[in-house]
């Protein structure tokens, strides 16, 4: 089947990209001519869809827009499988848990962001995590995403085949996420790679689950060699979301909060108020971001 679009100037992996959101002419119209004219289009994906609906209406208050953000509906209530809140030049979208899920998402996501004419996209996955040697709370601007074996690399498989892609992320968005941060009080914040694993309790090292073929001191021993490795924190969904927002040329940023410090336990014990909290950092961090960005503060 020919290809939806192929604008891959400089692009390495111009044989098989479809969408090069980046490179597409036109605007995401509101973004590009409306009251925020300066800026492009920002799109923020989060697991959970009551979070990217409190996301959605506290960008809503952020950027000061018109109207009730109580009344910010979801664009995809038609389906069960993602919420998506457009909120002026910003997109909420869920993604749910796990590399299977959000790749379906982002899939229809570049392709609705290529049709409807977007450029210059900033994409920002913000999330939970668990912290390797940070204290909870620590949000964590991701340098690399790593797979299970601590390589910058995700795996898919087509047509029976490996197929390998980097999964670096934006360097320039990261590290002005990390600036932006020092300038807000109560956002504890690092640079460091983030592992992404296919499953929460044996993938992470947790003794907790249903099912353990491994020893504390097992554990232990590998969560220092992630450490080792640069790792920082731990979740489900980085790789594919760095992997494939690379090769459709959207610069990108994971921004995720450490829920506990995995060398000191695997049950999230922290009180529901005081997790709530932790929730909001990655979103006040890309807020500040998406204000500056649009000349706001
Ligand atoms: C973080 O939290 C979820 C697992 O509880 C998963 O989606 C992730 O990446
Ligand atoms: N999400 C994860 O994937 N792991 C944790 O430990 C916490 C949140």
């Amino acid at each position: 089947m020919a290809p939806i679009l192929l604008n891959s100037m400089g692009n390495e992996h111009s044989d098989y990209i479809q969408s090069d959101v980046s490179k597409t002419g036109g605007v995401c119209e509101e973004s590009s001519s409306g009251q925020h004219g300066r800026g492009h289009p920002f799109v923020c994906v989060g697991g959970s869809p009551n979070r990217m609906r409190s996301f959605a209406q506290f960008i809503h208050e952020q950027l000061e827009l018109p109207g009730n953000a109580a009344d910010i509906r979801d664009i995809c209530e038609g389906t069960d499988r993602y919420s998506m809140y457009k909120v002026g030049p910003v997109l909420s979208v869920s993604h749910g848990m796990g590399v299977p899920s959000i790749s379906i998402m982002l899939h229809e996501l570049i392709k609705l962001l290529y049709h409807a004419r977007c450029r210059d996209v900033i994409i920002f996955r913000i999330g939970t995590s668990g912290g390797v040697g940070l204290p909870a709370g620590t949000v964590v601007i991701t340098d690399k995403a790593v797979d299970s074996f601590f390589r910058p690399q995700f795996e898919q498989v087509v047509l029976g085949k490996v197929i390998i892609r980097s999964t670096e992320l934006d360097e320039d968005v990261a590290q002005e996420l990390l600036q932006y941060s020092s300038e807000l009080p109560d956002i504890p914040s690092v640079i460091g790679n983030t592992m992404c694993t296919h499953d929460f309790y044996e993938g992470q090292g947790r003794l907790d689950g249903a099912l353990c073929s491994f020893s504390t001191e097992e554990k232990l021993e590998y969560l220092r060699k992630a450490s080792e490795a640069g790792v920082r924190n731990i979740e489900m969904e980085s790789t594919v979301f760095a992997a494939m927002c690379r090769v459709c040329n959207l610069k990108a940023a994971v921004v995720c909060v450490t829920l506990l410090n995995r060398f000191e336990g695997d049950q999230i014990s922290t009180p529901h108020n005081v997790l709530l909290e932790y929730q909001q950092r990655p979103q006040c961090l890309v807020a500040h971001f998406i204000k500056k960005h649009l000349g706001l503060i």
